[in-house]
């Protein structure tokens, strides 16, 4: 039994490199998804333990700390310690971070190697950022010098737990800043016990803070707070609001923000039909689709659009859904009853708005939150599953003629994080490249 494979060390708040109860002495239960029983009751911050957060963040971030002194090297050398103590408890947090997430193992540990890359890329920016030199005119030396912006808030999701931690972290200790990091309530345990790490790494008290708890409490309590310098998020597009909205009215705390998506992937005719049906899978299918990055609207051209159909039916058929802890499971199920539900009502409008399921459709079971690998053709741009995040593991597979239309096409969208273009023809590719509105581009 997966719950009995691992031992849960830490299940309170880490404030000033101490575990302790939450003030109100509160606590919530978090669950394994694939069988919904609770793993162990962790301490619920709010606002009180999140001023008491800041207040630490706050004396490691005054002029004369440990922190503010220390050398930018010896910055990057601890988050490499953090980093290595991270590869060497590698087991024990992917199988947390499975329990709690759902995430097949090996995926846990794909997500953990990839976190330790990012700890090592920072460390390694810690002593190399530069300012610059300005020829401004007169009698002066005008330069820029780099600064920290202080005390940082971060609130993550639950999709990748330990990733989104290191991409939050990463740049906020190399850049000599104090945090206040808020997972999310869903998938509490793996900060916690990354936490601990931080604290065997050598970093000092009050440098790095994680405080479990809900959104509009502990979460609100960050993004409103008039302490914190600068507030990084990712979540929802919906709460991605409310955050911007906060800090505005509270101190107009600097605000970062990665949210929702509806991704576009454009495969045209050149290109092999095979190799493109398994690169849409992986990206929609990856992490059970719960990436805001997914490529969920499979955009196909109209000559190989049946086979690739086909093709793409028989890669989700194929896939093992089952508990995260079967090595033969490729799929595991959705981190949360919400999601669930959430998927299963979008797969049901799709069906409802006449989109025709070429495989799964429906739920696995009723012990956890499984979903079959889902496909729908004949999808057209006004569904409901053409247009909103669906979160899970549904893939959209639209007909399309030419470039000009799969461009405006593509950019009907209220989203703009990704989109991705398979094509053997280059000035295909930078066409696309160019016009399509995207943050990243594959
Ligand atoms: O996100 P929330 P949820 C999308 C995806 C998913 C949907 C809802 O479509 O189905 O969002 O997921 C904290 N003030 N993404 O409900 O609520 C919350 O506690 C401050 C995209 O899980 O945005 C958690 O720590 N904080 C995505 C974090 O925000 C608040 C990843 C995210 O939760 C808050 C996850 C508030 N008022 C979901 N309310 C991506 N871009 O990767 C909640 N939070």
């Amino acid at each position: 039994m997966a719950n009995s494979k691992v031992k849960v060390l830490y299940n309170q708040l880490f404030i000033n490199n101490k575990f302790v109860d939450a003030v109100s002495g509160k606590t919530f239960p978090t669950t394994n998804p694939a069988n919904k029983q609770k793993i162990i009751d962790v301490a619920e911050g709010d606002k009180a333990d999140i001023d008491l957060a800041v207040n630490a963040a706050r004396v490691a971030f005054l002029p004369d700390s440990e922190w503010r002194t220390m050398d930018s090297s010896a910055r990057g050398q601890l988050m490499y310690k953090l980093a290595t103590l991270i590869e060497e408890n590698k087991n024990d947090l992917a199988y947390l971070e499975s329990l709690d997430n759902g995430k097949p193992l090996e995926d846990s540990l794909l997500d953990i190697s990839m976190a330790v890359s990012t700890y090592q890329y920072y460390a390694g920016f810690a002593d190399k950022i530069h300012g610059k030199t300005i020829p401004a005119d007169g009698p002066y030396i005008a330069f820029t010098k780099l600064q920290p912006v202080g005390v940082v808030g971060q609130i993550i999701p639950w999709n990748y737990p330990i990733l989104m931690m290191a991409w939050k972290l990463g740049p906020a200790l190399a850049t000599g800043c104090t945090i206040i990091l808020k997972p999310a309530e869903q998938t509490p345990l793996t900060a916690l016990h990354v936490a601990a790490l931080t604290k065997k790494a050598g970093f000092p008290d009050g440098v790095i803070n994680v405080v479990p708890g809900y959104g509009p409490t502990a979460g609100h309590a960050i993004s409103s707070h008039p302490d914190i310098n600068k507030v990084a998020f990712t979540g929802s597009t919906e709460v991605g609001k409310l955050i911007m909205v906060e800090a505005a009215k509270s101190n107009l705390k600097r605000v970062s923000l990665e949210l929702g998506g509806k991704s576009p992937l454009v495969v045209f005719d050149d290109f092999d039909v095979n190799e493109a049906a398994a690169i849409a899978h992986g990206a929609v299918f990856a992490n059970m689709g719960q990436n805001c990055c997914a490529g969920s609207r499979t955009f196909v051209q109209e000559g190989i659009y049946d086979e690739f159909v086909k093709i793409a039916s028989n890669l989700a058929s194929e896939k093992k859904v089952g508990d995260q802890f079967d090595a033969t499971t490729q799929v595991g199920p959705l981190v949360s009853e919400e999601q669930y539900n959430k998927v299963l009502d979008m797969i049901e409008s799709g069906k409802q708005e006449g989109a025709k399921v070429e495989a799964g459709g429906s739920k696995v079971g009723d012990t956890g939150y499984f979903v079959y690998p889902t496909v729908f053709s004949n999808v057209t741009d006004d569904m409901k599953i053409a247009r909103e995040e669906i979160f899970g593991p549904v893939q959209q597979i639209i007909k399309f003629k030419t470039i000009d239309e799969v461009i405006k096409r593509a950019n009907k969208t209220k989203y703009g994080l990704a989109a991705g273009v398979l094509t053997k023809d280059l000035s295909t590719a930078l066409k696309y490249m160019e016009n399509v509105d995207a943050g990243s581009m594959w």
